[in-house]
Order: C-alpha cells, then structure tokens, then sequence
C-alpha cells in the first residue's frame, strides 16, 4: 500500500474533483464530510464503486456527478432503500444497488476489477460499525485487486483518529502508515470457500450421517431443525463441533485452493456472483480465470430424476441470468443427458464444440431429450460433440461400460444421429458451396457486348440449323454465334467430311465441312431471330453473326443487307468475319494471304454497318511464327476500335488446316473431301490456341479483345485461355461432341478452380500469366 498513502481530510478540504493522475486515498471521519467529497470529487466520466452504501444518501450525490455508480451493502434492507431512492431521484440509469459482501467474497471484487470500462473510484463508508482491521484490510484488497484505481475516498472515524496522530514529516510519514499497516494486521475474515463446496460434495460421517455442506461454508438458509442435513459437523475433516470453514484441514488446504477457477453456484454464493457479473464482470469471467462455471443446485441434491427434470431449466436460468452464451461444455455420465437435453432446446447458449464423456442414460426409460431435436441443433447451429468412451475392466460390475443398457442406447441413438448429419452436411456443403460459387462472376465485356458467361459457342459445330441455334440460346452459352454463311446456301463437302480422335478423355477432331450453311437469308431472318432472342431469355444473349463469304464482294454484299435492314439489325450484336476457313475447294485461306486479307480487313472496317451499334470481329487462322503475329497484329491494329476503327475483337483460332486422318485398316484417308485434308481442331490445338491468344493479345492494340477458341472442353481450359488474355473463350469441337450443355458444364468448373484460387472474377486473373525465365 506504499502508494496508497492515506490524506486525513478534515472539515476545511478543498472542493475540487480529483485530477491527478497518482492515487490518491482520502480518509475522513464523518458522514458529513464524506458527503462532501462526495459532491466535489469525483469527475463526470468516473465509474464509481461505492462500498456500504447504507441508506443511498452517498449515491445519490455521486450518481448526479459520476458516469456509473455501483452501490454495494451487505444488508438487504441498504439495498433496497438504496434503489428506492436512486428510483426517486430518477437515477437508475446512472447507479444500481447490489447485495455484495466484499470482504467475505475479494473473489468477486476481483470480478468487478475486471470490468471494462474499469472503476476508477471507491467510496467507502464501512467504519460505523467495523473495526480498523476491516477498512484495512478493504485498502489492502483494493489495491491488490483493482489496478486502474485512481482515488478513494474512505470514511472511518477509527481510521481518522488514527491519521490524528500521524507524524506531520513527510518521510516520517511514509514510515509511520508502512508500520501502521503491519501493526494492524487485518484478521483473518472467515471466508465462505466455494472451491470446498465444490470439492466435497454431500458428505457423510463414519456414523453415516449427511452433514450440510452449505451450513459448513456459512450459506444454508435453513435452520438446523429444519435442513435435512446435518448442521453438527465438519463438512471437511467430519469431526463435530466446528464447521468446514474453521477447520484446521480446510485452513491448509486454503491457499492450494484459492487459485482454482471454478465455482460452485449456490444460493447466496451464486447470487453474489450474478451480482458482480451484472455488474459487468462477465469479460472478466471469460478472458481471466474463471472459464468454467460450475452449477449446483442444492435443492436438487443427488437425486438424479430431479436433475433430469428440473436441471436443464435451472442452468439455462443460471446461464440467461448470467447472460452467458457460447458455453463449451466437459458432461459425464448422466450430466450429458442434460447436456443434450440443453442443446435440443436453447442450443443458442452453446459453443460450437463440446465433450462428452463416458454418456449414459442410466436407469431412465426413455430419453428426456427428442434425438431428433439434438441433430437439428447440431446441424442448424454448426454444432459438434466429441464422444468419448472409457470402457473401465468388464470384471468390475460397478464399471462403466458402454455395452450396457444405457450407454449403449445413448451410442446407438447418436450414431444414427451421426449418420443423418453427415448425410445433411454434404447436401448442405453442396447447397453452401453452389451459393459460394453464384458469388463468383465469369461474365465479361467482349468490345463493348456484355456476356453474362465468357463460354460461348464457336461458328462450326452445331450451329447451322435453326434448331441447333435454339438449342445454344437455351444453353447457358454467354452468346449466339451462327455457323459462317455464304450469300446463298451451301450443302458443304461431301461425306464423310468430319472424324475425331479420342485422346483419353478429350477430344481432337478432324473436318473438311467445306462451309455447309442454310445462307445468308436464314441467319438474318428478324422473326427467327426474335424467336432466338425469346429462347435467351430472361436476360436474352448477344447474336454474333458469322460471315464467310467466298469472295470479299460476297461479304460485303451482307454487310449491306445487314445494314439495310433494322429489324434484324436490332438483333445484331456483331459480325463475325470468318477469314480462316481451311476447306473451301479452290479457296485459299484469306487469314494467310496477307495482301488479301489486309484488302478485307480495311474495306469491310469502313462498312457502314459498323457505325450502327455492331461490332467487328475477324476469325483469325492459327499462326505459327512471331513475324506472322507481328503482321497481322499491325493490320488489324490500324482499324482499331479504340483507334477510330471498327475492329472490336479477333477470335484465335479457327482450325489448323491440312490436317490428314489416316486409316490404317484401309490404309485409306478417313475424310473424304479435299484429298482427306481437313482442320484439326479440339484437343490438338489446345496449345497452339493458347500461344495464338497470348502472342496477338501482346501485340494487338487494347481496345482488340482475343476470344480464345481451340482445346476448350473444362473450365481448366477455359481458365488457360484467360489467363493468357482472352476476354471470353469458344467452344467448337466439345460442343459437338457434349452438346449445349458443356457451356453450364464448363462455366461451372471455371467457377469452381475460381473459388478454389480464391478469384471472384476474370479480371482477377486475366492475362496474368507469369514467365518463367532461368538466370544465366
Ligand atoms: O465449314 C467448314 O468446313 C469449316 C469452317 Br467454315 C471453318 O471456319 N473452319 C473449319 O474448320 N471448318
């Protein structure tokens, strides 16, 4: 207490609240006098604990100054009059009063030091009838336990008289208070130990009598003519003629015991707690020491039935009244009964994860508990339990055994329960994991087009009839994209013009189509596409119209009906130019005929067509080598989008012609149409198409999206594409092997590599392909 030097305040002390930032004790001998520090010392934010608050005259005056006053009594009668009168002077949102006997319970103080915000400042008025040793030892116990003291303010006219004859000398001072406080040492309070009523429960002497436990430790309410118990005896050594408390056994044991954090909650004990956790200790019950709560009801004893019945209700009462949730529990035995039964009906005021041990249901008919209602609680509030067993020597016929009846009733039950979860979580993990993945956004703006899925299909398979066409609008394809068209319609090579080449579980395939479409007028039909655009819904998809005329008068031919025509125009997203068709009889492929293509690229970019809300894009041929990329990327740089141009993308790439199925059997070439040469497309492009997207994308202007198109048939594919800066990806030959439903299929499993790598849209990945380079 060296720093707890006390300042005898008579009658002239200054009238100033307390500001400095050392403790300062302020002792004083009478009511008045208190009264007064308690009017001018005490600041607005402080958070007063005033010990004795007797009749609430004190708390009054420091509530009207403080934030929050706490007003503590031992007597019921203080406490009431006390609130009445903070309830007349409309003060109860300020101050409360509790029934609290600090002294015989400094456990609870230090439950109150715990606090947050914490008490800053103690009133003590506990002289009138207590000796000096008591208002010492409250000093001692208040520094000890409460750190964040700033002042106190004690009223003893013992203590004060004392102060009278204090040396005046400071130093001489210092030393006077330090021999004082050793000189008059606190007697020993007789303390109610609750860790030895939790220790020892009802116990009996050699005789067999059941000695009261609570008689023992000072709370039995009952009269020892009453209480069934026996009031005479030791509840500790079983001797008679002293209690519990007195003994010199508990005496011993005393300061083992002290540091234990648990508690047993009974009667007055438990009310004393709740009081100081209503107060606001609760933080401190959880983050210092007392993390387990033990509850005990006396009136419920040992009779099993009765804790069946009633004590779930009296420990969900205890835990609502302490206003604690999230309770881990450790049950044993019959405990876990009423465990269960807890977690059937407020599994609210648990954690998430409890043990039981060693469960059994004993001699009960039936569960008190609905076994149904304990998995909804442990599904619904992410719930689990640990069930452990110890299965003590079979020979022992007190032993537990979990082949008994009642265990083995509780196990079954359990392991049933054990069953429906986990069936339940993985349809949940399911449902959890869809919901996670809708969060996860794989659309894209493809040169101003926004698709609500970057999968799309290709122009080629499955795209030439109407039906066909449907079918993709039906699908969850990100957009509609029409087989190339001549001006007229082309019936294509003849059969058999198309093999594929299973790759294990992929696909490569080889065609020679040779350009089959239904003409131009079919895919540019307004009431078909309307009823394209009534398939797509309810968000509809861009129509992309793909083009392969055989000569470039021929594509501008439908340029200019395109344009010409605002029904169908209002349908059109893009134009699609296809200059990369491998297998045309007698037609070169214009995407490797540079001077050509270049011709096509800067006539058909000036169409009017483009200045109406559609957008350009060319089908590129795969290419094979850096210059190449260069060349094409300088053409179509120079028509832009983002240049003045009208050029919005580039598909990369179609089929790699010249491709030769061979048939051994026959040894004859499986397609029939151009000598057997066709493009091969799928699986064995994958790569190419990969380094074709990389390479333009690298070099085209910005404002140029790359549609990957070539080996897509997963969402890995699909994610390689983009990771190598496609905007959105093409699928040709899996579409025609799978059918419209790869596109839900693949868009799914890109979502779900997405989530894995913890993306929630392409950009997040987008052309960010790291290269890996070896130092020299
Ligand atoms: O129809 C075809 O033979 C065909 C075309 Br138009 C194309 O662009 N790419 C391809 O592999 N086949």
């Amino acid at each position: 207490m060296a720093t707890w030097l006390p300042l005898l305040v008579e009658e002239d002390l200054p009238s100033e609240p307390w500001q400095s930032a050392e403790i300062q004790l302020e002792v004083v001998a009478t009511t008045q006098s208190f009264r007064h520090l308690a009017r001018c010392r005490p600041q607005p934010s402080a958070r007063i604990l005033e010990v004795g608050c007797c009749f609430g005259q004190c708390t009054v005056l420091l509530a009207s100054k403080a934030m929050e006053v706490l007003a503590l009594d031992t007597s019921k009668e203080c406490v009431e009059l006390t609130s009445a009168r903070l309830k007349e002077a409309e003060l109860t949102d300020v101050a409360r009063s509790l029934r609290f006997d600090m002294l015989a319970h400094p456990e609870l103080l230090r439950i109150l030091a715990g606090c947050s915000p914490p008490f800053t400042v103690v009133f003590a008025d506990i002289g009138g009838n207590r000796e000096l040793t008591h208002v010492l030892e409250l000093l001692q116990l208040l520094s000890s336990t409460m750190p964040h003291l700033r002042y106190v303010a004690v009223k003893s006219e013992a203590l004060a008289s004392e102060l009278q004859k204090a040396p005046v000398n400071l130093q001489e001072y210092i030393k006077w208070w330090e021999e004082f406080c050793h000189h008059v040492r606190p007697v020993k309070v007789r303390r109610r130990r609750m860790q030895q009523i939790l220790q020892h429960p009802v116990r009996r002497t050699k005789e067999g009598t059941e000695i009261c436990r609570f008689a023992n430790y000072g709370t039995c309410s009952k009269a020892p003519s009453e209480c069934r118990y026996d009031h005479g005896h030791c509840h500790r050594c079983l001797q008679p003629g002293h209690w519990a408390m007195d003994c010199e056994v508990t005496e011993a044991t005393h300061e083992k015991t002290e540091a234990m954090a648990t508690y047993s909650l009974c009667s007055e004990v438990a009310e004393g707690l709740f009081a100081a956790l209503r107060a606001g200790g609760r933080e401190y019950l959880f983050l210092k020491e007392y993390n387990i709560v033990i509850i005990d009801s006396p009136s419920l004893g040992l009779s099993r039935h009765r804790w069946i019945q009633y004590g779930p209700a009296v420990i969900r009462g205890v835990l609502r009244h302490l206003d604690i949730d999230q309770v881990s529990v450790f049950s044993m035995g019959l405990g876990s009964v009423i465990f269960h039964q807890i977690l059937a009906e407020t599994p609210h005021l648990l954690s998430h994860t409890h043990i039981v041990y060693n469960q059994d249901i004993a001699d009960l008919k039936s569960f008190p508990f609905e076994a149904y209602d304990v998995e909804v609680a442990l599904r619904d509030h992410d719930i689990q339990i640990w069930t452990i067993y110890n299965d003590e020597d079979d020979e022992d016929p007190q032993a537990y055994s979990r082949h008994s009846k009642g265990p083995a009733r509780l196990s079954e039950a359990f392991t049933k329960m054990q069953a429906d979860l986990r069936c339940s979580l993985s349809l949940r993990n399911h449902c959890g994991t869809q919901r996670a993945m809708e969060k996860i956004d794989i659309g894209c703006n493809l040169a101003g087009l926004q698709l609500s899925c970057c999968i799309l299909n290709a122009s080629g398979p499955r795209t030439n009839t109407e039906q066909q066409l449907m079918d993709i609008a039906r699908s969850s394809s990100g957009a509609l994209c029409s087989k190339s068209a001549t001006l007229e319609e082309r019936s294509g090579n003849p059969q058999p013009r198309y093999t594929e080449i299973q790759l294990g579980d992929r696909t490569a395939s080889i065609n020679s189509e040779g350009l089959p479409n239904k003409g131009f007028a079919a895919y540019s039909d307004s009431s078909f596409l309307q009823r394209l655009k009534e398939c797509s819904e309810p968000h509809g998809k861009p129509y992309i119209f793909s083009i392969s005329g055989l000569s470039l008068k021929e594509n501008l031919e439908m340029l200019d009906r395109l344009a010409e025509s605002p029904d169908v125009l209002q349908h059109l997203s893009a134009v699609e130019v296809n200059v990369a068709c491998p297998n045309v009889p007698g037609k070169p492929l214009v995407g490797y005929d540079f001077p050509q293509f270049a011709e096509v690229v800067q006539t058909m970019s000036r169409h009017p067509l483009f200045t109406k809300d559609c957008v350009l894009g060319f089908k590129l041929p795969p290419y094979l080598d850096a210059p190449l990329f260069d060349a094409v990327a300088k053409m179509l740089n120079e028509i832009a989008l983002g240049r003045g141009g009208a050029l919005g993308y580039v598909v990369c790439c179609n089929t790699l012609g010249s491709a030769l199925a061979v048939d051994i059997e026959t040894e004859t070439t499986v397609l029939h149409p151009k000598g057997g040469f066709g493009g091969l497309g799928g699986q064995l492009v994958r790569h190419l198409a990969l380094g074709n997207v990389r390479h333009l994308r690298s070099r085209l202007d910005d404002s140029i999206h790359v549609v990957g198109c070539g080996g897509v048939a997963t969402g890995e594919d699909a994610f390689a594409h983009i990771l190598c800066g496609a905007t959105a990806v093409q699928v040709a030959t899996q579409h025609r092997v799978e059918g419209p439903q790869c596109f839900e299929r693949i868009a799914s499993e890109l979502r779900e590599l997405m989530q894995r790598k913890g993306y929630t849209q392409l950009e997040d990945f987008r052309g960010k392909l790291r290269v890996r380079e070896s130092k020299l």
